[in-house]
């Protein structure tokens, strides 16, 4: 009987995964470069699992992964830089965007303060964290390892302004001759419980000047309450609200499927350690114009993993590679809409904070994206610095001959 069961739980599983393989084909024309289209059987041999009789939860676990071949799998090695990105005592530079390749020099923004930190105290002025008092700075590198440091593109607004307090954590766009910083930003005083926003700024040069545009465009949710009143308690909550409810953070502004989409991290008021760790998750709005009104999608969130955004053009969709927080860390996925995120790969870590090498968005070549980028390391609480990272896949057979992949002709 119990047999009978376990087969019958395995023929729904069989029935799942084709759903999830036809899902996936029906998702998308990239089924060649992900799936295997295996057997039961094929699965069972590739599983090494001797006995079927005898399924251990893992096995029973393995055998209703999705149908994934490793493309998508790969590496990263993080080393220091050059010039002005080496360590420098006193100075924190951290949260690099993206990088953009134009006129022979690549070019990257990033959060730049002076000092340490105090965290929270009863002081409002102290300085709280890294990426407090702090400006978007840009840099320029003819080889991707010795950085020259230019000067702040986009700095701190007037008191009593939304972004009065710190701007900070960039990405940058270029679309149409037109390029786009968006950034947090936060007013101050910066409270524990203060709600980050994002802001955008525009030039018609990668050297500025940059014009800021005077209000936010995208803010938290306004339905979660907090309980009891102190400024520095972010987990005292009546109710939690949406994701988004306390931080709209690491934005990125892209143009997809004819609008412009902000993917972002989302805060939730009093989140919690789950199984996976911490709450976090990413958001998606979208907008006719980049400087909004950007209306936030209906599915979101649409990851129930991650912190900083890393995302890029592939194959007529999006791309995301979830890092560092909740159950699907450590993981490259993807979308052909954008919002449904598939899992291609669980990969063994990846860099924090990375900013992608714009030039490798929409390559052909699985896994392109990661060849290089930045990223930053904690020289210690107060301060950090920008390293690069270098992707690299395993050397390895494309799917074995025994499993010839049969979708790919
Ligand atoms: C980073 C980013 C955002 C947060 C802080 C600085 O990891 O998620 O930028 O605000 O940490």
């Amino acid at each position: 009987m119990k047999f009978l069961t376990t087969l019958g739980t395995f023929l729904t599983s069989i029935v799942f995964l084709n759903a999830c393989g036809s899902n996936l084909t029906a998702q998308s024309a990239i089924e060649s470069d992900v799936c295997l289209n295996e057997s039961y059987d094929e699965k069972i041999e590739r599983l090494g699992i001797t006995n079927e009789k005898y399924l251990s939860t893992a096995s029973k676990r393995a055998l209703a992964w999705p149908d994934r071949n490793n493309n998508w799998y790969g590496q990263f090695r993080v080393r220091d830089l050059k010039g002005d990105f080496a360590y420098e005592k006193g100075v924190t530079r951290r949260d690099p965007s993206s990088v953009l390749y134009e006129d022979g020099l690549y070019h990257t923004w990033y959060s730049r303060s002076v000092g340490p930190s105090k965290g929270f105290t009863d002081n409002f002025d102290d300085k709280t964290w890294p990426w407090d008092y702090t400006d978007v700075w840009h840099a320029t590198s003819k080889d991707g390892i010795t950085w020259k440091e230019h000067k702040a593109a986009v700095e701190r607004g007037k008191a009593g302004e939304f972004d009065d307090r710190s701007v900070f954590t960039p990405e940058v766009f270029k679309h149409e001759d037109t390029y786009y910083l968006v950034y947090q930003t936060v007013k101050s005083p910066y409270i524990q419980r203060v709600k980050n926003q994002v802001g955008i700024s525009s030039s018609s040069s990668p050297w500025g000047p940059w014009k800021k545009h005077p209000e936010p465009i995208l803010s938290p949710a306004d339905n979660g309450q907090w309980l009891g009143d102190d400024p520095h308690n972010r987990f005292s909550v009546i109710n939690k609200g949406d994701f988004d409810s306390h931080k709209v953070h690491d934005p990125y502004l892209t143009f997809f499927n004819g609008k412009f989409h902000l993917y972002y991290k989302g805060e939730q008021m009093g989140w919690e350690i789950t199984f996976g760790g911490r709450e976090i998750r990413h958001g998606v709005a979208t907008s006719d114009s980049p400087f909004g009104p950007f209306t936030k999608s209906p599915f979101n969130p649409i990851s129930n993993s991650g912190h900083e955004v890393a995302i890029w053009h592939y194959d007529g969709g999006i791309g995301s590679l979830i890092t560092t927080d909740g159950p699907e860390r450590n993981t490259v996925q993807w979308a052909k809409d954008g919002v449904n995120f598939e899992i291609l790969a669980n990969i063994k870590s990846a860099p924090h904070a990375m900013g992608l090498l714009r030039k490798n968005d929409n390559s052909k070549q699985p896994f392109k994206i990661f060849d290089w980028g930045l990223t930053h390391k904690y020289q210690n609480k107060d301060y950090q610095y920008i390293q690069r990272f270098d992707g690299s896949q395993p050397k390895r057979s494309k799917t074995s001959a025994t499993y010839k992949l049969k979708c790919a002709d």
